[in-house]
């Protein structure tokens, strides 16, 4: 019966398309493009399925001509502001497939967002369609009642220094709540009364002003909660470098009666402390070991199924039955940081959460624990390599120090105080693929915990910004300077 209903059919279009008259080829025609310029206006467009209205849900993203979802691995509220930001709201991120399995193949995993993104496909992912992921890791979000008034990214612009909107005499700040004087909701004094600071983006610079500020040592964490209770929101839009020595350095967007977007009663907080790890990255090594080198395709099976290449990579992979004959041009370096703190520096998951990467043999404990990228003299950037912490571990230690932490055997991961983790320019994925960008002078970024993800006394030595000098076959790095993420 199908059968007979599926053959007429087809008779039916056969004798369609042979007796499509002009008009009705161009009516087609234009169909067809409308259904093109459909596809191309929704690419990169989010929608929320599975909540009770359309301002939550799992998330789908749109991308080549169909809807997928996004895993759950690394989403955080950070990601979860991008997504509401298109609905000009905030909002927390939902991780387990809580508005249900995802009804998509993934488009997206290990999603890692600043949150002032534009489009959730800025943010930093594994690449398109690359994911391990069960169908119950759908990541979703909730976005809140609270229209922003302020679209994140044009706010940061409207930001001014503190110092010049109040008098700092008349100003203090003091902490509320908290179990001991370390911890507890920021309180700062204004025309006459106590009132809080607007959680909104709030993270450890800021928080790490406020503990300097108070003399209270550095940020362990930094809270958006109710957890030490609150008052009345009088500053909003706080942001700091995170070195500053005290809040009124720090750039802020409204004062007095102000508007916060987020959870009704929330407010920042911080917890303190005098003890930390501080990873200081060595710039010298990097423009010691840099150099490129060219390497054939088919030995970088695993860097690719890690997502160490760049794009054409894959194209070619889908579009070159030879593909592993053609080589990509990388630009090797010695990343190594030394744990100049007084705590050790533990991996952001716990180690239930840390994945198993088959193909280097080896747990991965932090998502992105270094970031490299190649800037052009616009500040474009031309070429990026970002790499999961392999594992953390005590490669080198200064005399006299034993070496704690290990990779082997699910060893616990970290950095001891005045050890270094290393990772050297001959291991996988210790790259930029430079393949596609041309000759010229470019800046070489390197950042190691580049989204402060781990509370650190300093993120001022995280991150190096050098010369790069590409020729048609060697590559310069030098005049590294160190500065934050
Ligand atoms: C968000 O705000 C911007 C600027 O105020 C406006 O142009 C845009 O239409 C708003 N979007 C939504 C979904 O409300
Ligand atoms: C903080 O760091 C920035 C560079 O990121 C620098 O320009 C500024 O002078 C530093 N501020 C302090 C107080 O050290
Ligand atoms: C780390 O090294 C510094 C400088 O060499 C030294 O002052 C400090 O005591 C060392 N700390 C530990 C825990 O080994
Ligand atoms: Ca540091």
């Amino acid at each position: 019966m199908f059968r007979r209903i599926l053959v007429i059919f087809i008779q039916f279009a056969v004798i369609v398309s042979r007796d499509l008259s002009e008009n009705e080829r161009a009516s087609r025609a234009a169909f067809i493009q409308r259904l093109l310029n459909k596809q191309r206006n929704l690419e990169g467009r989010v929608k929320l399925l599975g909540g009770s209205n359309i301002f939550e849900g799992n998330v789908y993203i749109y991308h080549a001509g169909r809807w997928g979802a996004v895993c759950d691995d690394s989403w955080d509220d950070a990601a979860a502001h991008v997504v509401c930001g298109a609905f000009n709201r905030t909002g927390v991120a939902t991780h387990g497939g809580q508005f249900g399995e995802a009804l998509e193949k993934y488009w997206m995993d290990d999603v890692v967002c600043e949150g002032d993104e534009k489009y959730l496909s800025q943010c930093v992912f594994t690449g398109w369609g690359t994911s391990d992921c069960e169908p119950s890791e759908a990541a979703g979000v909730i976005c809140n009642n609270i229209v922003k008034s302020v679209p994140v990214n044009i706010k940061r612009n409207l930001n001014k220094n503190l110092h010049e909107t109040i008098d700092t005499r008349r100003t203090s700040l003091r902490l509320v709540g908290g179990r001991n004087v370390n911890e507890g909701r920021i309180e700062i004094y204004h025309n006459g009364i106590w009132g809080s600071i607007c959680p909104d983006g709030w993270t450890l610079y800021e928080a790490s002003a406020i503990c300097h500020h108070l003399a209270l040592g550095f940020a362990e964490q930094a809270l958006q909660t109710d957890y030490f209770g609150n008052s009345k929101i009088i500053l909003s839009g706080v942001q700091c470098l995170g070195n500053e020595t005290n809040l009124f350095m720090c750039k802020h967007q409204g004062l007095g009666d102000v508007t916060c977007p987020g959870k009704p009663g929330h407010v920042a907080a911080v917890v303190c402390t005098q003890h930390l790890a501080d990873l200081y990255l060595d710039t010298s090594a990097i423009e010691r070991t840099a150099h490129l080198q060219d390497v054939a395709m088919f030995q970088l099976q695993c860097a690719m199924e890690e997502n160490c290449l760049s794009k054409s990579a894959y194209e070619i992979q889908k579009t070159n039955p030879n593909w592993q004959f053609e080589t990509r041009r990388l630009l090797r370096f010695t990343a190594s940081s030394l744990n100049i703190g007084n705590a050790e520096f533990r991996p952001y998951l716990p180690k239930y959460l840390w994945q198993w990467h088959l193909c280097h043999m080896h747990y991965h404990s932090m998502e992105v624990f270094a970031t490299f990228d190649v800037l052009d003299t616009n500040k474009k950037r031309v070429a990026e390599g970002h790499k999961a912490s392999f594992c953390l571990e005590d490669n080198t230690c200064l005399s006299g120090v034993e070496r704690k932490f290990s990779c082997k055997n699910y060893g616990d991961q970290g950095v001891s105080v005045n050890c270094s983790d290393v990772y050297q320019y001959n291991i996988d994925c210790q790259w930029v693929d430079v393949t596609d960008v041309v000759p010229g002078d470019y800046t070489f970024k390197v950042a190691i915990n580049p989204h402060a993800r781990v509370a650190e006394k300093s993120f001022h030595n995280n991150a190096a910004s050098c010369d790069l000098r590409l020729t048609e076959s060697y590559a310069f790095v030098y005049g590294c300077k160190l500065e934050r993420p």
